[in-house]
């Protein structure tokens, strides 16, 4: 059994041991050492060179090293009928709810605000609002959304989530589709977007949609938090939204450009809080797992785990 790494910057030895050690008859390949495309039986990939996987006339499966697909989709040669599996994994899923409650909640606190007093050495204090008081809504009620959703609830912030499909969630609201954007919206105070990143889901969140947040709530104005896919909001939108005051804040774990250009403006804003594409990170032995039992399945007939739509795109 072939199965090749198209992923730059993994370590090559490392998924070489681990896989034999999981897989005797497994044989990895990369194209650093030139291999047989006929041969491959699966790949594990991230961000792979266009065309690549269409030549290989023989996979039967493709794994993304990461939750997002993305970045294997975009390559329009894909194979439609070879499955792309994702990975959907606890720990990460954990990381996510820990990134955004910690953000949330620094937010109801106003924390990126007695950081700036703390330095100029001011002593302001105020009387915290408390989380039953703020309205909290969650674009894409995926693997993602839904246990943000519950670590949320559990903290006690009202909660609604806006997904493609209507959801039922326990003590949260959800919207669903385009007709009920604009009500999701309108009861939104911190709006945070963990959609995938698909043609349809492409520069959504701009100006006009985030003009649309609520206006009535507890904190000066409305606050984002974007750790889905970069694309997905327009960064000169949210720039304009906070100088506007229609945003008094935004959180951003992802980006239109990665690593984030050194003269981007947000570096600089006092509104933004940066963080470098880590709000979730998979751990590579919770990889090699899924992809040892996501081939185990492939080759007992089973049914596989975690697979993409490649139509829709997530
Ligand atoms: P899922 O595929 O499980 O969920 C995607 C959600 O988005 C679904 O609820 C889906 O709706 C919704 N959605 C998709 N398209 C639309 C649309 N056009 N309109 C409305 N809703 C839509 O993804 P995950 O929750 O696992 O992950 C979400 C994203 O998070 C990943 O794609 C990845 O890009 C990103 N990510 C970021 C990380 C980080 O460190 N910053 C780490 C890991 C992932 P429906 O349920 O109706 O189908
Ligand atoms: C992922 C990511 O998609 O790290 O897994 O963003």
């Amino acid at each position: 059994m072939h199965v090749l790494l198209l992923a730059e910057g993994e370590p090559v030895e490392w998924w070489r041991d681990a896989l034999r050690a999981d897989l005797p008859d497994a044989v990895l390949v990369c194209p650093e050492n030139g291999f047989d495309e006929s041969a491959v039986d699966y790949a594990l990939v991230w961000d792979p060179p266009e065309g690549a996987l269409a030549r290989l006339d023989n996979l039967r499966l493709v794994f993304s090293l990461g939750a997002g697909v993305e970045h294997v989709l975009r390559d329009r040669s894909y194979p439609r009928h070879v499955p792309l599996v994702r990975v959907v994994d606890e720990r990460l899923t954990r990381q996510m709810c820990e990134y955004v409650a910690f953000h949330v909640l620094g937010i109801l606190r106003r924390h990126a605000e007695f950081a700036l007093f703390q330095r100029s050495r001011v002593w302001r204090s105020e009387t915290p609002h408390t989380a039953c008081d703020l309205r909290v809504g969650i674009m894409g009620l995926g693997v993602l959304g839904r246990a943000v959703a519950k670590t949320l609830r559990q903290l006690e912030f009202q909660v609604a989530g806006w997904s493609r499909t209507r959801h039922k969630l326990s003590d949260v609201d959800c919207y669903a589709g385009e007709e009920e954007l604009a009500e999701f919206l309108g009861r939104t105070d911190v709006l945070v977007c963990l959609l995938p990143l698909t043609p349809r889901t492409t520069a959504m969140v701009d100006f006009a949609l985030l003009d649309r947040l609520a206006r009535d709530g507890v904190l000066d104005a409305p606050a984002f938090i974007g750790a889905g896919r970069g694309k997905v909001h327009v960064e000169r939108d949210l720039l304009r939204a906070l100088d506007a005051g229609v945003l008094s804040h935004a959180v951003l774990d992802v980006f239109e450009t990665e690593p984030l250009p050194s003269d981007s403006p947000l570096w600089s804003n006092a509104a933004v809080t940066i963080t470098p594409h880590c709000a979730a990170v998979a751990d590579p032995r919770d990889m090699l797992r899924q992809v040892v039992a996501a081939i185990e399945d492939d080759r007992r007939g089973r049914p596989l785990r975690h697979v993409v739509d490649v139509d829709l795109g997530y």
